[in-house]
């Protein structure tokens, strides 16, 4: 088991993992090649995830699983006196992605390898992932994620298979932007590293395939005048520091340089790299789209479309009508988001000077696409401006979301909610020129990673009730329902909960110090820090509670504790001052005597999926409160429901879908609905609410008399202005009375443990169509058209 050349005791807990890790890739090694020759044989139609964002977290224990190793490995671990916890705490997380979008990723490549499809990943190869959050006087403070230090068991680098990239110009990295050297054309190299993706049972291992940049050999010396070797090989390095690091931005386009040429440079070698896997079998191009789909993860990488066209025009010779019905067949859109800040509009100057080739194509499928829409809606000048793929303005730019859907035959949104004002909001024109290109696929995460590894004894406990069919199809807990009022199953699901929360509350207090009772509510808000998710919402639901016990020291409630988790994008101020809200929150409450033991805050640093892990089964209360119309779907919701947690949440993204197959009565839903939020914004008044709802009010004073602030008076001034002027978008104060009473219906319940069990049951049970495996199914059914292809 141990391959290292050393003294098995002398081994450090590093070595133990690598040791153990490299045992567990030598034995799916021979599945991963099969799995490849089974492919190359079969020559079946290939699906292909281009996402610049893949948020793995850790490998090992997900691959024993998947591998079913797990007993051998509970054998070795027992016999060889190895401390089992710890060899995988060394185990850095793949924080290769921002949020949900990147989560949903990983989870799909899990289930397109459970399902044995034959798929493959495509992203890239960031030196440096996610930033790790650390908390310094509650404020937060980013530092880099060298998850690369030191060598990683589960990457193989392919350098035969390097393919390279052609740009119109050099360009330079200066402190961070990006500087172009006209008239200079350059290439780049593209090496991929393969990860392996192993399906549940090991029957399939498929691979996720991440690019890094490499400046080509023959890099031009000649070009720098003699003596300067040493700034030509320094230039040489900028091609290098192309996959440095993934942009920390959720849900907004910061419209940098070097992010553009890092999703061209995605777009480029995967393109070069499944047409070359393409024509070793097939000779005639127009059998493309029988071969081969492309699902572009948001418009990141959406230049698929003027690079697919540029291949098929330049290098196959095609003619225009036939590059493009072959481009539309073969590729395939999924939006995200409907913020407008999301939207990504590239300047038309740098595809100018970047890819000159490119802007030529993208003209031109706007040019037939403006005679289309000219044609069919006459005298239609609105319309035609709003499809087009050029906003027009002082600074010309391209509408990178038109782009992919004129350029694709499927669009897709990630809920039921989503796809709708998708549809009928953010780009209506395009839907009523396009109807049948539009379509929903609700969101859905891996069972796998989420419940059967996340959450043992609560997968074990449903095991033993109706066999381990959940696994590989979750539909099979809805066999839970009967048992919803079983005494034996519903004291069983107490108790995998009340393990979960000790076993949390174990892990917190030896890694942080902090200490929190397993007696109380465990209730979460776990994801990114944006003012549509509301983090501000819920911090004064609990400033609420707070001040009535302040104001009621008899009162009786409950005891609860209140997890904040989340990193805020560096540049987003205010996500920042809310993180510091937080923390000054929780400070201020634990140092307050009159509610010791009652209510406790905690904001734990670092969110990431190994966190996520732990805390999501130790959760009683799941906290989905975006402004209706924002969230598109959220994952977390559903890892939380599978997980035994009961939401308390608005009527936004799937979360919508999870209360209508629990059934709405055993979900706690509040406030106000997308449509009345559309249809109230203009007249909002947090003014009112603060006039006429005395513990708003109460809740608002208290913050801004520097109660939580009291040695830093005025800092969460920027507070009141998101807050209390017209100019919140998000409407807080409109659904803080909603919220406090459902958290009051909640509340009640939990008071009866029965029923409080039972509801749970419901949830679980209800849960099934939450898998990622319905999601790939509906995808590999409705837009790629791929069926599995076994290995023997
Ligand atoms: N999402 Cl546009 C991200 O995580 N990052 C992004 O940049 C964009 C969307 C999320 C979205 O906010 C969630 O509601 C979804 O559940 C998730 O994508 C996956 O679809």
């Amino acid at each position: 088991m141990y391959d290292n050349v050393a003294d098995q005791a002398a081994l450090g807990p590093w070595e133990r993992y690598e040791a153990v890790a490299r045992s567990v890739r030598d034995v799916l090694s021979q599945r991963w090649v099969l799995t490849e020759k089974t492919y190359e044989r079969e020559n079946p139609k290939r699906v292909y995830y281009l996402s610049m964002e893949f948020l793995i977290g850790r490998s090992l224990s997900n691959n024993i699983l998947n591998l079913l190793l797990d007993p051998a490995i509970e054998r070795a671990a027992a016999d060889k006196d190895l401390d089992w916890l710890a060899v995988l705490e060394q185990e850095p997380d793949a924080g290769l992605g921002n949020g949900g979008l990147g989560r949903l990723a990983a989870c799909f490549i899990d289930s397109m390898a459970t399902m044995q499809l034959p798929a493959m990943g495509y992203g890239l190869r960031y030196e440096y992932g996610i930033f790790k959050q650390t908390i310094q006087d509650g404020w937060q403070v980013e530092q880099p994620d060298n998850w690369l230090r030191r060598p990683d068991p589960w990457e193989i680098a392919r350098p035969g298979e390097t393919v390279e990239v052609q740009l119109g110009c050099s360009f330079e990295v200066r402190g961070g932007s990006l500087g172009v050297v006209v008239g200079r054309p350059s290439s780049l190299l593209g090496i991929p590293y393969d990860r392996p993706v192993v399906g549940y049972g090991g029957k399939t291992v498929n691979t996720l395939r991440l690019w890094a940049a490499a400046a080509p050999d023959y890099f031009d010396f000649r070009a720098f005048s003699a003596g300067e070797f040493v700034s030509a090989l320094a230039e040489r390095l900028t091609a290098e520091s192309l996959t440095r690091v993934l942009y920390p931005d959720d849900s907004t386009s910061m419209g940098q340089g070097l992010r553009f040429v890092q999703e061209y440079f995605l777009v480029a070698c995967s393109l070069a790299d499944l047409v070359r896997r393409f024509r070793r079998h097939d000779s005639d191009w127009t059998a493309l789209p029988a071969k081969v789909a492309i699902q572009l993860n948001d418009t990141h990488p959406s230049l698929a479309v003027p690079e697919l066209m540029r291949i098929l025009l330049d290098e196959a010779q095609l003619g225009w009508d036939q590059a493009w019905g072959l481009t539309r067949q073969t590729l395939a859109y999924t939006n995200h988001t409907l913020l407008p800040e999301a939207l990504e509009k590239w300047p038309l100057p740098w595809f100018a000077l970047l890819l000159p080739r490119h802007l030529e194509i993208i003209l031109e499928i706007n040019r037939r696409l403006v005679d289309e829409v000219r044609t069919r809606f006459p005298g239609d000048d609105g319309r035609v401006e709003r499809v087009a793929l050029i906003e027009e303005g002082s600074e010309r730019r391209i509408r990178m979301a038109n782009l992919a859907i004129v350029g694709t035959h499927s669009t897709n949104g990630v809920a039921s909610i989503h796809s709708e004002l998708l549809r009928t909001v953010t780009v209506k024109d395009l839907t009523e020129t396009f109807p049948e290109r539009f379509s929903n696929k609700t969101n859905g995460v891996t069972p796998r990673r989420w419940l059967l590894l996340a959450n043992p004894h609560l997968a074990h406990s449903i095991t033993r009730a109706i066999g381990d069919g959940w696994i590989t199809d979750l539909d099979e807990l809805a066999r839970l329902r009967p048992l919803a009022d079983d005494k034996g199953f519903g004291d069983a699901v107490s108790a995998a909960k009340r393990e979960a929360k000790t076993q949390f509350a174990n892990w917190l207090k030896l890694t942080s110090g902090v200490t929190v009772d397993p007696d109380t509510i465990f209730d979460c808000q776990i994801k990114r820090i944006h003012e549509y998710k509301r983090q501000l919402l819920n911090a004064l639901r609990v400033v609420v509670l707070y001040d009535r016990l302040r104001q009621n020291p008899d009162l009786e409630m409950a005891p609860r504790t209140f997890f904040f988790a989340g990193k805020a994008a560096p540049a987003y101020h205010l996500a920042k001052i809310i993180i510091k809200f937080l923390n000054s929150l929780a400070g201020t409450i634990d140092g307050d005597p009159a509610v010791r033991g009652r209510l406790k805050v905690v904001f734990l640093p670092e969110y990431c999926v190994s966190l996520a892990e732990r805390l999501i089964p130790a959760t009683d209360v799941s906290n989905q409160i975006s402004t209706a119309g924002y969230e598109a779907s959220g994952t977390s919701n559903m890892k939380f429901m599978m997980n035994g947690a009961l939401t308390i949440g608005t009527r936004d993204g799937a979360t919508i879908e999870m209360a209508e197959a629990a059934g709405e009565e055993n979900f706690f839903m509040f406030g106000l609905t997308a449509e009345q939020v559309a249809g109230s914004r203009s007249w909002y008044s947090p003014q009112w609410h603060y006039d006429n709802e005395p513990e708003t009010r109460a809740a608002l004073d208290l913050i801004f008399s520097d109660h939580f602030s009291r040695y830093e008076p005025g800092i969460f001034e920027p507070l009141r202005q998101t807050l209390l002027t017209g100019g919140d978008n998000y409407m807080h104060l409109a659904d803080l009375t909603a919220y406090l009473e459902a958290d009051r219906r909640l509340l009640e319940l939990y008071a009866d443990p029965m029923g409080w069990a039972r509801k749970v049951i419901l949830n679980v049970a209800g849960s099934g169509r939450f898998s990622s495996d319905r999601t790939i199914g509906e995808y590999a059914a409705e837009i790629w058209d791929v069926k599995p292809c076994p290995v023997p």
